[in-house]
């Protein structure tokens, strides 16, 4: 993707940016601002608090765990402890969809409620673990549901509301419901990012593993860190079921709980956002010796190249002639659908700044269409995100992630089962299958293009009036002002009203909504009344009124 077409020194306005800072907090975004240089390895400055006063893309802890991880999970009650404003924001407002199958719509699908303590000021002073127990059995009384987690905001870790002794409680009680905690305040650690590893680590210890029935499949795989976001696991489900792979559970777009309790059992974990999951698919692999790999489904060829990969790890010519069979089905029209929009979009440029995974996924399929990235970043992901994971044996803990428990997981003396043995996966691994491995971000990035982490307002302003870039892509927060500014965006975390963007049919999609944006002319007509009339100093004038 990277083929090295030139690209502007962002050296300069990287000074320029740095310039309007105090120097302290210019020395410490430098560290986060890096020019790709392939020649070498280069540090890129990530997962550290956002400076204060910086407007920053983040979200908060307490919305990676509850809303990115266990969100997408269909029949678990996500019962939130705390004020309401809390579930406000939390409530329906990411677009992972899901599939309640045979159960109908009513069925075993609460993904569309929304469930809280509602705290008062006299919770906050007197304790709120009564109203967590009945708001527990009331969702319990009326739902009967297989499973309730409980998500503690800011204010439950102030006031130390024990919701894990309150879970253990309640799931005694009923006998029939697993009932568990989630220490995710808001406050902990430095963004949505300890979120997703408190999620993994209770998923971990209340969830998987605990049903043994053994799947009927013959390939048996689970997808880590696909959320269903505008369709796209369905649209990987649909690929996966005509290759013949039979998916246990997908972590946890589309999921049920029995699918999480039974995922155990595949013979192998594919991950796809790394930021969020890995944490499970290494404690799969140490517990109950389950291999995982990285796979992208963004993009056609990505697609394909995914799919291979899983035909090799079997090594059973049947599942490959099958993958051979239905990437020859499939992928001529998508890359039919990537020559019908070169004509207005080969050579345009693009940015990026999303989450933990997308910025870097996206890239391969704007380079399908002949678009170059010139820059990208992630809001909240590691070191490892950025240069691969052969930094992180020399990433410092820092007091903010010391606040993450990190489980000690053995292998289980019943169900540990390699798998493959150390051999296989050794011949495996010389044939080109890299397991536990990412190479990062910075990998596929072509030399002088512009790594920003954590980037804020002013930076992207900034990287908008030098590069001029053709299409702008991060979230809702940002969307407004980088029109207003004349350059179309796309939401990447929400896809705006579109998707699936994942698999063959939603690489299509993409092309067909990218060459939409690049075709209209619309933002570049918008000027700012102040510019019109000529003015050429604006300002706000106001006065008070007595
Ligand atoms: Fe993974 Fe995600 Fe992302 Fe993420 Fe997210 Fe998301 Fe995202 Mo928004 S899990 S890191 S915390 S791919 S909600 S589905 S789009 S920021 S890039």
């Amino acid at each position: 993707m990277s083929e090295d077409k030139k690209l502007p020194d962002p050296s300069i306005i990287k000074e320029e940016i740095l310039a309007k800072y105090p120097p302290k907090i210019a020395r410490k975004r430098a560290k986060s601002m890096v020019v790709v240089d392939k020649s070498m390895d280069q540090e890129v400055q990530s997962n550290v608090r956002t400076i204060p006063g910086i407007i920053t893309q983040r979200g908060c802890c307490y919305a990676g765990c509850k809303g990115v991880v266990l969100g997408p999970t269909r029949d678990i009650i996500n019962l939130v402890h705390g004020p309401i404003g809390c579930s406000f924001y939390a409530w329906l407002t990411r677009r992972n969809q899901t599939d309640p199958g045979e159960a109908g719509p009513d069925g075993e699908n609460f993904i569309n409620y929304c469930f809280s303590t509602d705290m008062q000021d006299s919770n906050i002073v007197f304790g709120g673990e009564k109203k967590l127990k009945q708001a527990i059995q009331e969702a319990y009384d009326i739902f009967k549901p297989k499973a309730i987690g409980v998500f503690s905001t800011c204010p439950v870790g102030l006031i130390g509301d024990d919701v894990h002794a309150v879970s253990r409680e309640m799931k005694e009680k009923f006998g029939d419901c697993n009932v568990f905690g989630f220490s995710c305040e808001g406050y902990k650690g430095v963004s949505q990012s300890a979120g997703h590893h408190i999620a993994n680590n209770q998923l971990f210890k209340h969830v998987i593993g605990r049903d043994n029935t053994q799947p009927e499949g013959k390939y048996n795989i689970n997808l880590l860190g696909e959320y269903n976001i505008g369709g796209d696991a369905f649209e990987l489900d649909r690929i996966f079921e005509l290759c013949g792979i039979n998916v246990i559970s997908t972590f946890s777009g589309n999921s049920n709980v029995t699918g999480f309790e039974r995922s155990h059992t595949a013979d192998l974990n594919l991950v796809m956002c790394h930021r969020s999951i890995n944490y499970v698919a290494e404690m799969m692999e140490t517990k109950y010796g389950i291999p995982w790999f990285k796979v992208n489904f963004i993009g056609g060829d990505a697609t394909a190249k995914s799919l291979r990969r899983i035909g090799e790890y079997y090594e059973d010519p049947e599942l490959i002639a099958r993958i051979e069979e239905v990437i020859t089905a499939e992928l001529p029209s998508v890359k039919q659908a990537a020559k019908d929009v070169l004509k207005t979009t080969d050579g345009k440029l693009a940015m990026m700044f999303v989450g933990g995974s997308r910025a870097h996924h996206y890239q391969e399929l704007f380079a399908e269409m002949g678009m170059t990235t010139v820059s990208a970043g992630y809001e909240f992901a590691h070191r490892d995100d950025y240069e691969g994971r052969k930094v992180l044996p020399t990433i410092k803990v820092d007091a903010d992630s010391r606040n993450i428990e990190e489980l000690k997981i053995e292998a289980d003396p019943e169900l540990y089962n390699p798998r493959k043995t150390k051999v296989e996966l050794e011949d495996l691994e010389k044939n080109g299958l890299e397991f536990s491995e990412y190479k990062g971000m910075k990998n596929d990035m072509a030399d002088q293009s512009l790594i920003v982490d954590d980037i804020s307002h002013w930076e992207a302003d900034k990287l908008i009036e030098y590069y001029k870039p053709d299409i702008f892509c991060a979230g809702i927060k940002e969307k407004y002002v980088v029109q207003k500014m004349g350059i179309p965006l796309k939401q990447l975390h929400s896809y705006d009203y579109g998707g699936p963007y994942a698999g063959f049919e939603g690489a299509k999609n993409f092309y067909t909504d990218i060459e939409r944006m690049l075709s209209t002319s619309i933002w570049k007509k918008l000027k700012a009344p102040w510019l019109e009339t000529g003015a050429s100093d604006p300002c706000i004038c106001a006065e008070y009124v007595a």
